[in-house]
């Protein structure tokens, strides 16, 4: 049990010979093509129900007509096959209908991939021993449900924490590409329907003739899986001297010559992958080029490649991270104001296959920020959430952190345009302001480890953001338990403990890490990992909690602050507006306090501070007990696996917890009225050994040392 089969491993459930009689015997794929999404989904049938039961069934193409049969097609191909569908269910692209009622299971799509979703939907049950009557039709919620690869050409991945990439190496598309093809059907089987591959950091030799033709091999790797492939574009490609393609002197997204360059690139993609998804762009934004270097819109930057991609029917992603207010010392600049500076007066000028990805929050994946006012700044123009998979201020896969909960935030804030329900996720989907583009984009970053993205836990993110892309409705818990009983089995101890473990991880997480909207207060300046909390000031990309001896915080009112609580609808920007009327949660995110300042639980935001991490780092104790009281009840190389992981977070956590609480200790010269902060009765210092071959070494940042060294 390496992780390599996720929660695809259609492990055998013992003594289920009395279920034989209630599995089908025969299957029917209604298409013969091999590499077909439904001819995938006939074999995916055929070696599960194997798997899981020891049953083997007859494959058939085409018609076939026996009791005791699961057919699996599209609605069309059932139609042709058997004649019309009674009660013919409503589906749009990609949606399924599951009937497990009658003689006959009918998996059937809108399209091939609906049929191949709903193909991994019965299997899900199976393999969960469920064997309840169902016939119901289901539909994504939003047509986007990509994921978003950061990988380097060369084989590393930014923020990646899974070994190197899957897609490439020195330069080039590896020549193996079964990775490749596990992953498409990993995502296939929680509805993903497209991977952009490489970083959106990116780079123009990816459009070199040879990397163009890798590309098409990924896309046939992937295809059988209905997952299509998406590349993230360097905007200053033109005059990168891609060998092979033209060399210009400008890249001026309106001029003519630029605007051939890109058409011609495209076609040539196409040829190569007909079905490609399209392109996702990140311009302007920490040193990337874009249009602003010529003066021209972020829009003009955008139309470029719509225009491009139009005839193809791809669309683009254009990424609203761009921000420029890095001058700490003007109080009026924020970061968190740049996105609808930048947006909001371009809405109504992007082509209709534009689509602006936007990340949960105004700063950059904390762990806990208000939704993102652009979400509600642009009804003209079609937007997709950009959420994060693999963990990248969020522990980077060492720590525990089910990440739903804090999704679920976001996706459920209702941001009252115009005073009617706007719940982000309905205007994501384009429900709101009724688009037909919309959705979801996950960063998950997956490596050559064979967990795919370096812990087993940590996986249960990746499968919920897919069944979440799919109907955000979803209740969180119970995403999790399927995706427990899958990965680990059905004891009921297993998934009681795992679900327990997961459901008090993020709240712990905050509280060891930054609380009280604070943010993640980690190194901010590159690694991102472990606490840091002198790095938040003082340079332009910080996240700027303005703490000095009496008091912390951001204020980000209109009346005294940076104004950003006034990019909301009306009603919700007052909200914020109000110390009174802020959530504790994100107190410190909007207004700047004293230490001594009262929260509506009573306790003063300092004590707060302290009390929290101490919980915080209490509760990430328990996770490595608990997980203790699984071994012999999972397969002993994950448990052993995750022990390691859930040891070094019971300890990092500590440090954590120390670190901040030290720094704020010092700083607001304020004790702790439980006495805890600096008095750690059990501990041996490291000034008090005696250690052959070690020297006294400052520490920095002081605050995660003992006594400063
Ligand atoms: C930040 C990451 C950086 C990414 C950037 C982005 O630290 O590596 O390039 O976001 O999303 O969170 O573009």
């Amino acid at each position: 049990e390496s992780g390599l089969a996720a929660w695809l491993r259609y492990a055998p459930l013992s003594g289920s010979q009395h279920l034989h009689s209630s599995l089908p015997s025969h299957i029917v794929a209604l298409n013969s093509t091999v590499g077909s999404p439904v001819y995938t989904a006939g074999q995916e049938l055929h070696n599960g129900i194997q798997s899981i039961y020891g049953k083997q069934c007859n494959i058939h193409h085409g018609h076939w007509d026996a009791a005791s049969s699961v057919v699996v097609g599209t609605v069309d191909e059932y139609t042709k096959a058997y004649g019309p569908l009674h009660n013919a269910p409503t589906l749009i692209a990609d949606g399924y209908w599951l009937s497990t009622e009658g003689g006959t299971i009918q998996i059937l799509g809108q399209n091939e991939r609906g049929a191949l979703y709903g193909t991994f939907q019965y299997l899900s049950m199976l393999a969960q021993g469920n064997f309840t009557k169902v016939a119901y039709a289901s539909n994504p919620d939003a047509p986007i449900r990509w994921t978003n690869e950061w990988d380097n050409l060369d084989g590393s991945i930014e923020r990646g924490f899974a070994g190197p990439s899957i897609f490439f190496a020195n330069g080039v598309i590896v020549n193996n590409l079964t990775r490749v093809s596990e992953y498409a059907r990993i995502l296939a089987s929680i509805g993903i329907n497209a991977v952009v591959v490489n970083n959106v950091n990116a780079n123009a030799s990816l459009l070199t003739p040879q990397n163009i033709q890798g590309l098409g091999r990924i896309a046939d790797v992937m295809r059988p899986y209905g997952v299509q492939v998406g590349i993230s574009l360097f905007f200053a490609s033109p005059t990168s001297a891609v060998q092979g393609q033209a060399n210009l002197t400008t890249f001026d997204p309106i001029d003519e010559s630029v605007v051939a360059w890109w058409t011609n690139v495209t076609d040539q993609i196409y040829e190569k992958v007909p079905d490609m998804a399209g392109y996702l762009v990140k311009a302007n934004s920490e040193g990337q080029p874009g249009p602003l270097t010529y003066n021209r819109t972020l829009s003009q930057g955008a139309n470029l490649f719509a225009k491009a991609l139009q005839p193809h029917r791809g669309i683009v992603m254009f990424r609203a991270f761009v921000y420029n207010q890095l001058n700490e010392s003007d109080w009026k600049a924020d970061r968190a104001n740049a996105a609808v500076d930048f947006f909001k007066p371009l809405d109504g000028e992007f082509d209709s296959n534009v689509v602006i990805q936007i990340k949960y929050g105004p700063i950059d994946f904390q762990v806990r920020e208000p939704a993102s006012p652009l979400f509600a700044n642009i009804p003209q123009t079609n937007t997709a959430i950009e959420l994060q998979v693999t963990q990248e201020y969020l522990g980077q896969q060492c720590h525990l952190v089910y990440l739903p909960p804090l999704w679920k935030t976001i996706l459920d804030f209702d941001m009252q345009a115009d005073d009617k329900p706007s719940l982000v996720r309905n205007i994501v989907s384009g429900e709101r302001f009724n688009k037909s583009l919309g959705g979801y984009a996950g960063v998950v970053n997956v490596g050559t480890n064979e967990t795919w993205i370096g812990s087993h836990l940590a996986m249960s993110n990746l499968y919920a953001y897919g069944r979440l892309a799919w109907d955000p409705t979803s209740d969180p818990t119970s995403i999790l338990q399927d995706w427990i009983r899958l990965t680990f089995g059905a004891d009921p101890s297993v998934v009681n403990t795992i679900t327990q473990m997961s459901l008090e991880s993020w709240p712990a997480y905050e509280n060891y890490s930054g609380n009280l909207g604070i943010q993640t207060l980690t190194d901010i300046l590159y690694t991102h990992f472990g606490p840091n909390p002198q790095s938040q000031d003082g340079n332009g990309y910080c996240q700027w909690t303005r703490a000095d001896q009496k008091s912390i915080g951001m204020d980000r009112t209109v009346s005294n602050g940076t104004g950003f609580s006034g990019q909301y609808p009306s009603a919700v920007a007052s909200q914020y507006e109000n110390l009174a009327t802020t959530p504790d949660n994100l107190l410190l995110w909007f207004h700047h306090v004293n230490y001594t300042t009262i929260l509506k639980s009573g306790i003063s935001v300092i004590q707060d501070f302290y009390n929290q991490h101490y919980a915080g780092a209490a509760t990430a104790q328990t996770f490595l007990t608990q997980w203790q009281s699984l071994k012999g009840k999972i397969d002993e190389e994950r448990y052993t696996d995750q022990l390691f992981r859930q040891s070094f977070q019971a300890g990092h956590s500590l440090v954590w917890r120390d670190a901040i609480v030290n720094f704020y200790h010092n700083l607001s010269s304020i004790a702790d009225s439980s006495n805890r902060v600096g008095n750690y009765p059990h501990r041996i210092e490291a000034e008090s050994m005696e250690l052959d071959g070690y020297s006294i070494y400052a520490v920095n940042p002081f605050e995660t040392a003992s006594n400063k060294t």
